[in-house]
């Protein structure tokens, strides 16, 4: 069965003002859906083929350049679209903010990491939330990288990930990447990350 292209879980326009529908249309349907069929079209034949995502790439250091770019890219926009929703943001609450209080002191200073590990990964790339040992850490990853991956500098499950791409925000926000990392929080999908969390840690 070659990986498809799930739908957006909720419409394009859906998270405005935050992030207009011209870009979620693009993201979705043409940067995502690419990374979609060159990772079929990469993997077809080869020894991947049939594979899980995840277990394609946890032995990405043996895989050419095409499946850990579309791989990675095809993996990380799903995580990213069910990371957000509309009418979301807020705090989390239950064992995940238990959880984010322990290992970051507290909500606003996690909210700090990670807004700073999104601002300054240099160029294309990601801004994390894992789960590494049980523990939460933030991290970020060049390109379509990501902690799954076997030569990850930071390995870990990630629970929460923001796409810094410029074509993730540049119709909408230009140069302003910071002013995306903070508009990303209105969106957050708690309850989503919450559920990540739980099967990460079970
Ligand atoms: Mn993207």
């Amino acid at each position: 069965m070659p990986f498809e292209l799930a739908p957006l879980p909720y419409a394009s326009n859906a998270l405005e003002p935050h992030i207009d529908a011209r870009t979620m249309e693009i993201h979705h349907g043409k940067h995502h859906a690419a990374y979609t069929t060159n990772l079929n079209a990469a993997i077809q034949g080869g020894p991947l083929e049939g594979d899980s995502i995840e277990s394609i790439l946890s032995k990405i250091s043996s895989a050419g350049p095409a499946v850990r770019n579309n791989g990675g890219g095809y993996y990380n926009h799903n995580l990213f679209w069910n990371c957000m929703g509309p009418n979301k943001g807020g705090t989390p609450s239950g064992n995940l903010a238990r959880a984010i209080d322990a290992a970051f002191g507290s909500f606003e200073t996690f909210k700090e990491e990670f807004s700073n590990a999104a601002k300054t990964r240099f160029g294309s790339g990601w801004a994390w939330l894992i789960v590494h040992d049980g523990k939460l850490v933030v991290c970020s990853s060049p390109n379509q990288d990501n902690p799954l991956m076997d030569d990850a500098p930071v390995k870990g499950t990630p629970i929460l990930g923001l796409d810094v791409w410029e074509h993730a925000y540049y119709l909408n926000y230009q140069n302003r990447r910071p002013d995306y990392v903070s508009a990303f929080w209105n969106l957050v999908n708690w309850d989503f990350v919450a559920q990540q969390y739980l099967l990460a840690t079970k």
